[in-house]
């Protein structure tokens, strides 16, 4: 989690310095979902993520050099440097995007499964998605089909409390987002996204039970974050006070007062792990600068699938 925290902060300043450029959603304070859902999936299983993904990308173990050359436009990115920031995609370890259209990862998430339980694969597809996907149509029609034809998903909502300026109570009637789920009778349930062991059980819980081929789960991970929605919102439309009371509950903070008040974390150990983090973001730093554009002749290549 601290490697990611560190990763994003370091891209707010590449930002600011042009040296990223496009969109760019950060995933600051909802670190605790990507790294409790990771550890829960083994290397078989898919991932299907949103434009918010920095944090599922490094979690899921694309390397960091790839990650952010690619938000740098360069060649050596995990997309060719093609999609930038929303856009991360490594099928080698079957993370399926990084997707800018909201909810669009749904119906993916569900062909993916259907593929895996038609190849007879015991691979399970996590997708996920915010709480204003679930406001869209094609939630309804996939967790519906995905319930009906008992396919492997773990559908993982995080719940971040907004839709861009828009808050869960303006956007949805019902803002209890696993009973929605529940209503297509699956397992669905609401987790603390604040504390990565509370997801972390709760992923592996959802793992074995979609694993043991009993159909899909439904996790409404409630989150947090703390930052702006994008580089480009002027975030005026919640309380400082709001995010102040979130920020009591950082996750990061969290685990490490855990660690600490258990005696398995002490400030030297904590000083080392951050010292080792930051050297690894700035050698991905100079790797990216370092790296070349697509050269211009390649423009016209991916269009149309390339024979193997
Ligand atoms: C189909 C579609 N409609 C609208 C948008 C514009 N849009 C981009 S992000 C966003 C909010 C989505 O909120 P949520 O699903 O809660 O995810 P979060 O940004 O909170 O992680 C909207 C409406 C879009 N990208 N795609
Ligand atoms: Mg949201």
């Amino acid at each position: 989690m601290a490697r990611i925290r560190r990763f994003e902060e370091r891209c707010v300043e590449l930002y600011s310095a042009e040296r990223i450029r496009g969109f760019m959603h950060l995933c600051i304070g909802e670190e605790a979902v990507a790294v409790g859902l990771m550890g829960a999936l083994a290397d078989e299983d898919a991932v299907v993520s949103t434009y918010r993904e920095h944090g599922h990308a490094l979690a899921r173990g694309l390397p960091m050099t790839s990650v952010l050359a690619e938000m740098f436009g360069r060649v050596t990115g995990c997309s060719r440097g093609r999609g930038g920031s929303m856009h991360l995609f490594d099928a080698g370890r079957r993370f399926y995007g990084g997707n800018a259209i909201v909810g669009g990862g749904l119906p993916v998430a569900v062909g993916l499964a259907l593929a895996d339980a038609m190849r007879g694969r015991s691979a399970v597809t996590a997708c996920l998605f915010g709480d204003g996907a679930v406001a869209e149509g094609e939630f309804h029609e996939c967790l519906n089909l995905a319930a009906l034809w008992h396919l492997p998903v773990i559908f993982c909502c995080e719940n971040n409390r907004y839709a861009m300026g828009t808050a869960l109570e303006r956007e949805h009637a019902q803002t209890d987002l696993a009973l929605r789920a529940a209503a297509y009778g699956m397992p669905a349930w609401p987790v603390d996204g604040m504390d990565v062991e509370a997801v972390a059980l709760a992923a592996e819980r959802a793992a074995a039970i979609v694993r043991a081929g009993a159909g899909p789960c439904f996790l409404e991970l409630r989150t947090y974050r703390f930052r702006a929605h994008s580089m480009y919102d002027s975030d005026r439309y919640r309380e400082r006070a709001e995010v102040t009371r979130w920020k009591e509950r950082d996750p990061v903070d969290l685990l490490r007062e855990r660690l600490v008040a258990e005696g398995r974390l002490d400030d030297e150990r904590w000083t080392r792990l951050v010292a080792q983090v930051d050297e690894e973001i700035e050698d991905a730093v100079l790797a990216a600068e370092a790296a070349p554009i697509e050269p211009v002749e390649d423009l016209e290549r991916f269009v149309y699938s390339e024979p193997s």
